[in-house]
């Protein structure tokens, strides 16, 4: 290598240095306005967000606002999902709409995106399509499952 070579080197040495220090700052910051933003009742499980607007409606509604905010209705994929669903649950003392739906396909339960369920935590006896009208599913405070009417109204938490 030349002299010109090696200056180009120790340039670019600088240059990941500089970037290290800036990506460190930026992590701080994410850091602590995750924070912000999480508290009280919003929960974050790997690369996924759930949080409430704090208020109820029906799974059209559920639907709608959570679309327009970005994100799709809460959709537990894992216990640890589940988990952090029931916390926001139990803040609130109000079952919510979970995201999947029997509304195709009689008693096949898919994901927003269309996959069959991978796991579930349905409350004994469900689901049972009660009167042939429950399509959707609540998620009591215990995080248990059961399907219900998508008129009813529950408490919406959005995932992101
Ligand atoms: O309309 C019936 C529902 O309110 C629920 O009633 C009972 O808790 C059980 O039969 C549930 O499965 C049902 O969804
Ligand atoms: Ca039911």
């Amino acid at each position: 290598k030349g002299e010109s070579g090696l200056t180009e080197i120790n340039a670019l040495k600088q240059q990941v240095l500089a970037l290290q220090e800036q990506m460190k700052i930026l992590q701080t910051s994410f850091s602590k306005y995750q924070k912000a933003e999480l508290f009280p009742s919003g929960r974050a499980v790997g690369v996924n967000i759930f949080k409430t607007s704090g208020f109820e409606g029906n799974f059209k509604k559920a639907l709608q606002s959570c679309r327009q905010a970005g994100g799709e209705v809460a959709s537990p994929r894992n216990a640890a999902e589940n988990e952090a669903i029931q916390e926001i649950v139990t803040i609130y003392n109000k079952a919510a709409f979970l995201g999947m739906t029997d509304s195709q396909t009689e008693g096949k339960f898919i994901y927003p995106t269309g996959e069959p369920l991978g796991y579930s935590n349905w409350a004994p006896g469900e689901p049972n399509n009660d009167q042939d009208k429950e399509d959707c599913i609540e998620t009591y405070t215990n995080g248990k499952w059961n399907d219900k009417s998508c008129e009813e109204s529950r408490l919406i938490i959005c995932q992101f």
